[in-house]
């Protein structure tokens, strides 16, 4: 009676492969999510009174937006330096998100309808242009010659630099869920990267479908931070795979690489990821 022993075989093969693959299909290997570390190489200073809202390095030079009425301002210089140059805004306009693009500098404004075009070496404003909206951060996609705006929600708005006109918009999505409180983007080697209002995380986000790729533990720096150092906000890829880190008044700039896997000390991860 060879049947009943070979279909007893068949039942377990299956049943293997079953378990084998409920074990190797987590929710977000299901997504292709990857979990990653931020790891400091190097701390240098930084402004506890910036107010950071937008980071940006472009030829080894680092430009920070600082935010608030009659306090916002845009500049340039080497990391962990005084700046070279420093331009402050009308008491009137509050800056957000910065960008290099298309040989200028671009500089959001929150609720003022403006951005600011400006001369990437002086830092003079050129031109405003009209942009409707809250905005809050802002990177720039080279291979399509445009701009990522975030305003907070789970929204990414691609707008054609030229034209400013829609090109689309992403819902932004971690293992299926909406992610929110998407503030300052970066954008490198494909990857929209964003700082999640109040976590200490940042996620890489696919530029076209919106889903979340990657998921970047934050937490080992934010713990060292100050009661009064604000949220971590502040991105700025070197493009070297490293990238310079800081937050809204942090006391610390910092230039780290991405470690495969979350630190260990991980809280309040955006949920999927
Ligand atoms: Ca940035």
């Amino acid at each position: 009676m060879r049947t009943p022993k070979r279909r007893g075989a068949v039942v377990t093969a299956v049943m293997g492969a079953v378990m084998l693959l409920c074990a190797a299909v987590r929710p977000s290997d299901a997504e292709g999510v990857g979990s990653f570390t931020a790891v400091a190489d190097a701390d240098y200073p930084h402004s506890t009174s910036a107010w950071t809202q937008g980071l940006e390095s472009s030829d080894g030079i680092l430009y920070e937006s600082g935010g608030g009425f009659g306090t916002s301002f845009v500049s340039a210089g080497r990391p962990g330096r005084e700046p070279r140059t420093q331009v402050g805004l009308p008491a009137d306009l509050y800056a957000e998100g910065i960008t290099v693009g298309g040989g200028r500098l671009w500089q959001l404004t929150w609720r003022n309808g403006v951005l600011l075009e400006r001369d990437r070496e002086t830092l003079a404003e050129l031109a405003r242009h009209d942009l409707p909206g809250e905005a809050w951060g802002l990177c720039y996609l080279a291979d399509e010659d445009a701009f990522v705006l975030s305003n907070g929600t789970d929204a990414l708005t691609v707008r054609d630099r030229a034209t400013l006109a829609v090109v689309r918009v992403l819902k932004v999505t971690v293992s299926g869920r909406p992610l929110p409180s998407l503030n300052e983007l970066e954008c490198d080697g494909g990857t929209v990267y964003a700082n999640v209002l109040g976590s200490s995380w940042i996620v890489g986000v696919d530029p076209v479908s919106g889903a979340v790729v990657k998921c970047v533990d934050v937490t080992g720096l934010v713990a060292r931070q100050g009661a009064q150092a604000g949220p971590l906000n502040g991105i700025a890829a070197l493009g070297d795979g490293g990238f310079l880190i800081t937050g809204k008044k942090w006391a610390h700039l910092y230039r780290v690489h991405l470690v495969p896997g979350p630190s260990g000390a991980s809280r309040g991860a955006p949920r999927g990821c």
